[in-house]
Formats: C-alpha cells, sequence, structure tokens
C-alpha cells in the first residue's frame, strides 16, 4: 500500500530479512543466529531508527513551527508503534517469524521509558504522535531523566521503590546532539550597566549549566512527517571544576560540584500532584525552558532575521507557538522577556506582546494545593534576573487592573503572580498567555467558575476547553491486534488515519458472526493478561470472569478505596449470604503512589491484602479475585485496556481534569462505571445512557455538600453497622492483618478526617450500580453490543482530534 511519496521502507519480507541481517552484523559484528533476543531487539530497534531519523520527506517547510513544553514525555516502547506508523508491521512480522524469533519477543524486549507520572506525561506523548499524523511542525521540549520513575515491587503487600534505570542498555531511538548544547546560567549577580541614555543588566557570576540535547525522532502514521521531541540533559561545561579546590587538592570537592550539575537531569520528581520547594526542581524547570527557548530562538533568527530585519522580534508569535503543558514551563514568559530584552535589546513592552502572542497555557488541575508556587526568597536567589521581569510584569499587572471592578482587593488577592511571599504560577502562566484551557469540558467550566473564576471575569476570550483525546493508533491498533485486526476486516484500514470512521462499527453493533469474533479477540486479551499476571504476581485469574479493572495512579480523590470497600462488601455478602451469587469477578489494579504518600501507599498494602485473603478462601474464590499489577507503566498498560470489560472511573464529581485512561479503555470496548466527572461526561454524553453506568453525586451535590458543612461521615458508619459498618470493622479487626498488619490510618481518614473523599457517601450508590453492571454482562449480546457501541462512538477521543482543535484555536495553523 505504498501508494503516495511514503518512503519504501522495505520491498517485502526477504528485503527486511536481509536489511535486518546487515543491521544485526553492523552492530554486534556478529550474525543474527549468533545474538540474544535483546541483541536482536536492538538491531531491529536501531534499524527503525534510523529509517525514521532519515525519513525527512517533506524536509523544511516555512510553516508555523510549534514546540510542546513539557516536563513530562510518557512515550512508551516505540517500535511496535513505529513500525505501525511506517506501514510495515505485516513485513516485518512475517519476516521475524521466518528468521525464528516472533516479532512479539523482540516488542517485549524494549524498555520502557518512564519520563513522566501519569496523565500529563502520557498525554504529551499522545500529541506528539498526532501532531507528526496530522503534518503540523510539531516539536517536543523536555528533559532526558537519567532515572525515570521509579519502578514498583510489592513486597509484603506494600510498594517498595526502586531505580529505574531505563538506559542501562542503551536507548537506539536517541541521538545527542554536541553541536546543540547550550549554556543555562543559575544564581550569581545582576548587574547594571549604563551608556549614555542606554542602560542595560547582565547576570554574573553563579554557575553555568551546559545543556544537551538528545533528540528522538517522532515519526507520524503514514510516514509522511518526522518530528523530533529534544530532551535536555544537565552536565557540567567540560573544563568546569571548582579550581580553588582542584588546585588545592581535594578532588571530592572538585567533582562535587560536577556531580550537582549532573543532578538536575538525574530524577524526575515521583510525585503527580506536586513537590513544592525543592530547589533541584526549579533547576529543572528552568534548564529546559531556557534551553528550549535559546534554541528556538537561534533557530527563528536564522530563517527569518534577513526577512524581517529591524521587525524580527515582533513577527515570532506568526512563526513560532509555545506551548506550556501545566505549569511546570511557566517561566517560558519571563524567560523570552529577558532573553529578547537583555541580548536582543527588543523594548520591555515589545517583549512582553511578543511572548503572550506566542505562548499558551493547558491547566491540568483544579486542586488548590496542587497549583505550583516557590517561595520568592529561593526564586529571586537561583534566578535574579528572571525574578527582575517577573516584579515587573506583577507591578504592572496591579498597575493596570482596573480600580473600578467589582471587588478589586478579592480579585488581586487571586491573581497577581507574587502574593504571601511566593510565586504562584498558575497566574504567571495565564498573565502570559493568549490562551489559557482547561482539558474537558467539565474541568474548563470549573477553571472558569472557580479556580481561575478571576482571570476569566476579566479576560473571558482567554478561555477555552480542549477535551483530551489519546493515540488510537497506539492503544487500539498496537495494543489491541485481533481487535484491531477484526476492525480492519470490516471497515478497512482507514479508521488508523482517521479516528471518526470507527463509527462505521455501528453497522456491526448487532452482528451475531461480528460480535462472536469480538468475544474472541477478547479472549485472547484475557488469556495473554491472565498469563502476564501469573508471571509478575502468582495470581491465578479464570478468563472467563469479568475484568474489572481500575488502573491508574493511587490518589485519595481517585477513590481506588471505594472499590476496595465494594469488594469487601461482596466478599461480606458471600459469606453472610448463601444464595447471594454475584457475576464471578476479577478485579484489577495497577498504578503507583508518590513515594511519600503514606495514605495512597496504605491504599496499596490494603488492596494486597484484600487480594490475599479473598484469592485464598475457597468459599469466595470462584466468585471473586483480587489482582494488583506491579509497575504500572506504558507497556503493561497496553496488555491490561484490551483485556477489561469494567473500566472503573470512580473520583468525586469535580476532582479529576479529564482523565484519559477512561478514553482507552472504552476505545477497547470496556463499560465504563464512573462518576459523572472529568472526561466521563463526554464519554456518557456520546455513548448515551444505556452504555455506560454512571452513579455518585454530581459536580454541584459535591459543592452543595461541602458549602452546606454537614456531612457527617461516621453516622453512615453508625446508621448500618451490618454491611457499611462491617467493612469498616475488618479495617482494624485482624480480617486483613495477615499480610503487615491492621490499617488504622485508612479509618482514621473515614472518621476523624470526616471521609474528605466521599467515599462513604458514594458507597451504596456505587455498589448498586456495580451490581446492575456486573449482572448486565449476563446478556452477552446485549454486553457485546454495547461493547462494540463503545469503540464505535470513541473516535472523538483520539488526540487527531484534540490537536487538530489546538492547531486551529490556539496555535493558528492549518492541519
Ligand atoms: C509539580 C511540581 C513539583 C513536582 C511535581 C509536580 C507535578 C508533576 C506531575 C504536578 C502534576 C503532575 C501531573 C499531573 C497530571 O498528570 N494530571 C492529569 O493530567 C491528565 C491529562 O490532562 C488528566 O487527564 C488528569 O485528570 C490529570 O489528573
Amino acid at each position: 500500500m505504498n501508494t503516495d511519496n511514503k518512503p519504501q521502507v522495505f520491498k517485502d519480507a526477504t528485503d527486511f530479512k536481509t536489511q535486518f541481517c546487515e543491521e544485526c552484523e553492523s552492530i554486534f559484528s556478529k550474525t543474527y543466529d549468533e545474538l540474544n533476543d535483546f541483541e536482536r531487539y536492538y538491531a531491529l530497534a536501531s534499524l527503525i531508527a534510523g529509517k525514521a531519523r532519515n525519513a525527512k520527506v517533506d524536509g523544511e517547510n516555512d510553516e508555523k513551527q510549534v514546540y510542546y513544553f513539557s516536563l513530562e514525555f510518557l512515550i512508551g516502547p516505540l517500535l511496535d508503534n513505529y513500525l505501525l506508523n511506517f506501514g510495515v508491521r505485516d513485513i516485518v512480522k512475517a519476516g521475524c517469524e521466518q528468521l525464528g524469533t516472533p516479532l512479539e519477543e523482540l516488542v517485549a524486549c524494549e524498555a520502557d521509558p518512564g519520563l513522566g507520572n501519569g496523565g500529563l506525561g502520557r498525554l504529551a506523548a499522545c500529541f506528539m504522535d498526532s501532531m507528526a499524523a496530522l503534518g503540523i511542525n510539531g516539536n517536543g521540549n523536555g528533559m532526558r531523566y537519567r532515572y525515570g520513575l521509579f519502578r514498583q515491587e510489592i513486597e509484603g503487600g506494600r510498594q517498595v521503590e526502586m531505580v529505574d534505570n531505563w538506559l542501562e542498555h542503551g536507548f537506539p531511538w536517541e541521538t545527542r546532539k554536541n553541536e546543540s548544547a547550550v549554556v543555562v546560567q543559575f544564581g550569581g549577580q545582576v548587574v547594571r550597566h549604563q551608556d549614555g541614555e542606554r542602560f542595560w543588566f547582565t547576570q554574573e557570576g553563579g554557575e553555568k549549566v551546559k545543556a544537551v540535547p538528545y533528540d528522538v525522532p517522532i515519526l507520524g502514521y503514514g510516514a509522511k512527517k518526522v518530528n523530533t521531541l529534544r530532551l535536555w540533559s544537565a552536565e557540567p561545561a567540560t573544563e568546569d571544576f571548582d579550581l580553588d579546590a582542584f588546585n588545592s587538592g581535594d578532588y571530592a570537592k572538585a567533582m562535587k560540584f560536577r556531580s550537582d550539575v549532573e543532578a538536575i537531569s538525574q530524577i524526575l520528581y515521583p510525585n503527580d500532584a506536586g513537590e513544592h520547594g525543592r530547589v533541584l526542581r526549579l533547576k529543572q524547570e528552568y534548564l529546559f525552558v531556557s534551553a528550549g527557548l535559546q534554541t528556538i530562538l537561534r533557530t527563528y533568527e536564522k530563517k527569518f532575521g534577513k526577512r524581517y530585519g529591524e521587525k524580527l522580534w515582533e513577527h515570532l508569535g506568526d512563526h513560532v507557538s509555545v506551548h506550556t503543558n501545566d505549569t511546570h514551563p511557566a517561566m517560558c514568559g519571563p524567560e523570552l522577556m529577558r532573553i529578547l530584552v537583555d541580548e536582543k535589546r527588543v523594548d520591555f513592552d515589545t517583549a512582553f506582546n511578543v511572548a503572550r502572542k506566542t505562548i499558551s497555557y493547558t491547566n491540568h488541575t483544579v486542586m488548590p494545593e496542587a497549583l505550583e508556587k516557590w517561595p520568592i526568597e529561593v526564586f529571586r536567589h537561583l534566578l535574579p534576573r528572571l525574578y527582575m521581569f517577573i516584579e515587573e510584569i506583577d507591578r504592572r499587572y496591579r498597575d493596570t487592573l482596573p480600580h473600578d471592578v467589582e471587588g478589586w482587593a478579592n480579585v488581586l488577592s487571586k491573581t497577581a503572580i507574587l502574593w504571601d511571599g511566593q510565586v504562584r504560577m498558575a497566574n504567571l502562566s495565564v498573565i502570559f498567555a493568549h490562551s489559557v484551557n482547561g482539558v474537558s469540558e467539565l474541568h474548563t467550566g470549573i477553571l472558569k467558575a472557580s479556580t481561575l473564576h478571576e482571570f476569566y471575569e476579566l479576560r473571558p476570550d482567554l478561555f477555552n476547553n480542549k477535551t483530551n483525546g489519546i493515540s488510537h493508533r497506539r492503544f487500539l491498533g498496537n495494543a489491541n491486534p485481533k481487535y484491531a485486526k477484526l476492525i480492519c476486516d470490516a471497515i478497512g484500514e482507514g479508521w488508523l488515519a482517521d479516528a471518526n470512521q470507527l463509527s462505521q462499527l455501528e453497522k456491526y453493533e448487532d452482528d451475531p458472526s461480528f460480535q462472536e469474533e469480538f468475544e474472541k479477540a477478547r479472549r485472547w486479551s484475557k488469556e495473554r493478561l491472565a498469563k502476564y499476571i501469573f508471571e509478575a504476581t502468582g495470581t491465578q485469574l479464570d478468563t472467563s470472569m469479568v475484568f474489572d479493572v481500575q488502573v491508574k495512579r493511587f490518589h485519595a480523590y481517585k477513590r481506588q478505596l471505594l472499590n476496595v470497600f465494594k469488594i469487601l462488601d461482596l466478599y461480606n455478602r458471600i459469606l453472610s449470604d448463601s444464595s447471594f451469587s454475584p457475576r464471578p469477578t476479577a478485579f484489577i489494579f495497577s498504578g503507583k503512589a508518590a513515594q511519600s504518600y503514606t495514605f495512597a501507599k496504605e491504599v496499596i498494602r490494603l488492596i494486597n491484602s484484600v487480594a490475599e485473603v479473598v484469592n485464598g478462601d475457597p468459599r469466595v474464590n470462584d466468585k471473586i479475585r483480587v489482582a494488583f499489577v506491579p509497575n504500572f507503566a506504558v507497556s503493561s498498560a497496553q496488555l491490561i485496556y484490551p483485556a477489561t470489560d469494567i473500566s472503573e472511573q470512580i473520583s468525586w464529581a469535580g476532582s479529576e481534569a479529564s482523565g484519559t485512561s477512561n478514553m482507552k479503555l472504552m476505545m477497547n470496548g470496556a463499560i465504563t462505571l464512573g462518576t459523572y466527572d472529568g472526561a466521563n461526561v463526554e464519554i456518557c454524553d456520546l455513548v448515551g445512557q444505556d452504555n455506560i453506568k454512571i452513579f455518585g453525586l454530581r459536580t454541584e451535590e459535591v459543592d452543595a455538600l461541602r458549602a452546606a458543612g454537614n456531612y457527617w461521615a461516621w453516622d453512615l458508619y453508625n446508621n448500618d453497622r451490618i454491611r457499611l459498618g462491617r467493612i469498616i470493622d475488618e479495617l482494624t479487626d485482624g480480617t486483613l492483618a495477615h499480610l503487615s498488619g491492621n490499617f488504622e490510618s485508612i479509618r482514621d481518614e473515614l472518621s476523624i478526617s470526616n471521609d474528605h473523599d466521599l467515599v462513604l457517601k458514594d458507597f451504596y450508590s456505587y455498589v448498586d450500580a456495580w451490581d446492575e453492571l456486573a449482572q448486565a454482562y449476563g446478556d452477552r449480546r446485549a454486553w457485546n453490543k454495547a461493547a462494540i457501541h463503545n469503540t464505535a462512538r470513541s473516535g472523538y477521543f483520539s488526540s487527531d482530534r484534540t490537536i487538530r482543535e489546538y492547531a486551529r484555536d490556539i496555535w493558528h495553523i492549518d492541519a
């Protein structure tokens, strides 16, 4: 199917085998037969990476460049995705088969770079995929962490964090670009210079860090476009030693300087709700912002210097968009101004207007405690010149805030950048952006109505919604090969380029033979997952059971605890009522908790304790099973989504900005059991009430309950000692203590802390909803119809749609 100007990568399986074997020999100086599986994988990845690097088919073009600034890019394994994008998966599969190692085994050798925490980092990776697929000049700008998010192991039911040495065996996709290194400066003093009328500032002394980029080619579907993900690594300038120490023979001290610099790109901060006050984090943020912007301006100047002459910088926003993923790159605004004013001699007002025209901002959280803030003292000390710009922008902002605005003092207290001795990064981001967007309809509504309400009143035109999306090629095409093949056989391959074509599946929802094939594909995926879980944990799952799945970061607001309460309720009901026979179900959890997040880690321990009790009890274990899959990552997620019947999306309404696993799961034909939160609302609109199960308080009800201040969680305990009360008692009465003790702190959360996350409040509505949904599974035909319907309606959630909207409304480019 090499129709248009696509490069022909392999003519056929024979051609592929020849090239593959040559690559083996050129890399390892051994023949294919002499290599182990990992080496074979490495050679194959190198071959494909080389082709991706060389496939700059349409070369330079004059269209706008988008720079997506994100501290996280959770790219996942690339090989299988690139084979799909090159359109050579079948040829390579056949070739590998003939050579004797199945492609799946090679693909399984690939490291899974954990360069992100969760949703936000994966979103950035999906956006890279979609920008390349749509032919947009999309450049990723991020950090090359030496160690990714920790690897999770479970010991005695507890999460144990291990170092993720993802680069240990090399990363064949990246190229180090020495010649593109730039210097980033920290600390020191600001010095004022004057020459007649003109004065300017420089930052003297402090530490100079070398930022070295590593480029990863991002291959678009159909291989018509190759973009670049540029990840920065911090290094000491080659000859940079603490010279005094070096000369006096204190080599340890001399070297310490070097390792302090390297520390900047050593680790990813593992807290997905913020880890405030760590200077190293601030250094990471500034490093990739400054290095990225320096590079952008250099490239831009080279390309447009002649064309625009004097007016060069005023046109920046016509040719460049800088998009900031949350507040982590919030320094883009002031840093762009600093470079323009200090180095390019642009005047202050022009520089500010250029910055604002160029920069846009996506918010990903409404929880006030997760909004990023830095103490002014820390900030000014690390970035003295940058701080001057922030102070001046804040001063001008205060000056220009109309004094007749209603509640002026309140508006200022909410919107100023500097407040209470802190730099408020969300406000900095808004003030420097020409566009502010939320990530689902509901979330954007909450930003307007509360989180950023005062800004919205002042500048309603800034705000817009961009409902998240996912790479349907990766999460359906790659992850679910049997279902993807079934879909291709039914409606052709067009959906890979255009996810809306999935709607053609509606014709087949009720078709018995399509349903039968759908069930077969699902069974295959469930067997594959069951095998993986058995090998990872020793837990045996019966694939005739319903697979009920909750996979995401552990967080109180996501309420994995509510899910556990439902399982304990089932357990108790089975034991106390011999006529009670729920639909046999395997409850599958996966996800990491931040090292320092004690409550979330206790919930993980609770799940493992419940698993131990339930799976080991022959009175119940043919009806319910529980599995905790360790080390949730893109690669294991791709095994889990296709095997899921019920998708648990149960955060309390108004807490989850969007969620994206909800989209990945519905696309794979899972039925959502969820609250009216984040993008669940939009899933519900798309599939209709009959094809989703919604329960629990709505956002307005949660708000009203909190405002009224009359929720007493413990009344629910006292009112129902038989069901709900019994579950709470079991947390501390030894029932679950065999693995490693009771769960007092979880009980305290519900009693002393009055159940902030409304687990008890939503309990009955949740359990009833689950019962009904699990019952519905019995009607296989109706269930399959609903499942296929979910896939058919999921095209909207392709990140291709999301990126088209960003391109049209925010970046102002055609795609
Ligand atoms: C901030 C400061 C210091 C250290 C760490 C951080 C930090 C790191 C990661 C703060 C937040 C994050 C990640 C947030 C995140 O993943 N949010 C999720 O974004 C998804 C994509 O929009 C949404 O679908 C989820 O609802 C949202 O929770």
